[in-house]
């Protein structure tokens, strides 16, 4: 079984707390990918949190309005990578052999917004046995200078390219939410969703939870939503919170 799992930023950082690890639930995510790693390929995605999107609004950097400052790109990434570390020695520490891999060394976007993200370091890392650890982060963007690549986005990139069985994301919310606050348990297409949704977010493939539904329907691999008491469940196979079914090329 390959997995692939996006830890969500404010799941394992204090939000409110510039560059603050929420180290209690760090630890509970790690222990929960600790005890599956044994028998699954994992690829764990993690978000900014209170790292990237602290320095990002500082230079009014997002996924489309990008920086030319150097500045900007170093403060911004290495706030990423320093959190990667974190997550990267927490998982080390309890006996998954966790790698950093870092998009921004790697990956571009065209003048158009197409991201072209070299998987080959990936699959090959997975294949030898390690967990590859990668982040949200900035990527050079022709005509744009560099812009934020968000863990989302790397999530729908990676999972064909691991030939994912499953997708996990795990936010703070413990599903995708209908407009009474229910978790829905279930999407298939977009459209039944999106009223509940907001059309206004379905453009935008990192903001909000419609793009991220959007974007995750188009995966071939089923892609859960749950919040962080439901990781266990998931990598034990089982299916908490919002299952969006795969094969929606919408
Ligand atoms: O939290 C954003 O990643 P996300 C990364 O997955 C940066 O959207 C650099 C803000």
């Amino acid at each position: 079984m390959t997995v692939v799992l996006k830890l969500g930023g404010s799941v394992i950082t204090q939000k409110d707390e510039p560059e603050t690890v929420d180290r209690a639930a760090l630890s509970d995510a790690v222990s929960a990918i600790a005890e599956s790693a044994v028998g699954d390929d994992i690829v764990v995605v993690h978000g900014g949190g209170s790292f990237g999107h602290h320095h990002a609004a500082e230079y009014g950097v997002s996924t489309t309005e990008g920086t030319h400052d150097g500045d900007g790109v170093r403060a911004i990434h290495g706030a990423m990578c320093r959190l990667n570390a974190a997550v990267v020695e927490a998982l080390t520490d309890a006996g998954v052999p966790a790698v950093p891999v870092h998009p921004f060394s790697a990956a571009a976007r065209d003048a158009d917004g197409g991201l072209s993200l070299p998987t080959a370091q990936v699959t090959t890392l997975l294949g030898e046995g390690f967990v590859p650890v990668l982040h949200g982060d900035l990527v050079a963007h022709a005509g744009a200078g560099a812009t934020v690549l968000s863990g989302d986005e790397l999530v729908v990139e990676l999972a064909p390219a691991v030939n994912a069985d499953r997708v996990g994301v795990c936010s703070t919310v413990s599903g995708v939410l209908d407009d009474d606050g229910t978790v829905i348990d279930r999407i298939e297409t977009f459209e039944a969703v999106a009223s509940a949704l907001g059309e206004s977010e379905a453009t935008d493939v990192s903001g909000g939870m419609a793009g991220k539904v959007r974007a995750l329907l188009a995966l071939s691999a089923p892609a859960l939503v749950f919040g962080p008491d439901a990781l266990p469940a998931f990598l034990a196979g089982e299916s908490p919170g919002t299952t969006i079914a795969g094969g929606d090329a919408d």
